[in-house]
């Protein structure tokens, strides 16, 4: 009988590994609660990591899933690049190997040093659910404190490939889109299939349908269907994509070329525009990877 555990990973940091009775397996570090690797049942790693990735705790873990909170990118100086949710070391609250799914479910509140940079009071839970032919993430955002806060979040899930260069995404035609390399200037998305030319870094803004689901293809074989939604108190709301791969010019220096050509980033947010939480209310993000 396989079981889910209490691990050990790089730079002996703390982690979690999912192991399902199908052979699927996942792993989680503490540190940042970032997902770093899914392997289905067959084997194969459906998750990128950079293999020069740091994993000492001074700095996000460069690739898997790092979870971006409470803001996307730096507009508040005060706070890090993406928020503090993936550069801070969470809580491991559940772990239940189930027949259907094994699960675990972390936890981060606000403490001392997230107030020193954003003075709200949150509760956030991220909880992975493996199967024998899925991943499934959901991230929760609670406002446990007096008064309202705007933030986003995102899943910044970075997806293994055989070369960005015969990649595309399936399922966004129609979609606007915020071109971040064309200086933030908004598009419409023409073409059925996205294909990765060059350095690429888009948001495409949520609409109806409010859920998204997108198909990662290498050529004509689809190698991961994703499915992509977000809620606030329960009422669906219009999930934003995020896509990314920085080729070798935007490549950071925990990222070194070629390693780009391994992975493209299909990220579901709310970062569109910043949204309010009310007292005691609560959003969630989920991406379900189905891989094909
Ligand atoms: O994926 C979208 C994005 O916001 C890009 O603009 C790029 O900054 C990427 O995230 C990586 O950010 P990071 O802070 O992890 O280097």
């Amino acid at each position: 009988m396989v079981v889910s555990g209490k691990s050990k990973g790089n730079g002996d940091l703390d982690t979690v590994v999912l192991r399902h009775e199908s052979g699927a397996t996942a792993e989680v570090y503490l540190f940042g609660a970032t997902l770093t690797s899914y392997k289905t049942a067959d084997g194969k790693e459906r998750i990128f990591c950079s293999p020069a990735a740091i994993f000492d705790g001074t700095k996000a873990i460069r690739g898997g899933v790092p979870l971006v909170f409470p803001q996307f990118g730096q507009p508040d100086k005060a706070l890090p690049q993406h928020g503090v949710a993936r550069i801070s070391t969470w809580s491991l609250d559940e772990l239940n190997d189930l027949a259907e799914a094994s699960v675990a479910k972390f936890s981060l509140v606000d403490s001392p040093e997230t107030k020193e940079k954003w003075n709200h009071c949150f509760k956030l839970e991220f909880t992975v659910a493996l199967t024998s032919v899925s991943l499934n993430m959901t991230l929760r955002v609670l406002n446990s404190g007096d008064a309202p806060f705007n933030f986003s979040c995102l899943l910044h899930t970075y997806l293994k490939i055989p070369d960005i260069a015969t990649t595309c995404v399936h399922g966004l035609a129609g979609r606007t889109y915020v071109d971040k390399v064309a200086g933030g200037e908004k598009k419409k998305e023409t073409n059925t299939d996205i294909d990765f030319p060059s350095f690429t870094d888009r948001i495409y803004v949520g609409e109806a349908p409010l859920a998204k689901d997108v198909v990662v293809k290498s050529g004509e074989t689809g190698l991961c269907a994703v499915v992509n939604e977000a809620l606030i108190n329960g009422t669906p709301k219009a999930v934003d994509v995020v896509i990314w791969n920085p080729y070798e010019e935007a490549s950071p220096g925990d990222l070194p070329p070629p390693a780009y050509k391994e992975f493209v980033c299909v990220e579901p947010g709310l970062v569109d525009t910043t949204h309010e939480l009310a007292s005691g209310s609560v959003a969630t993000l989920s991406q379900k990877l189905i891989p094909m």
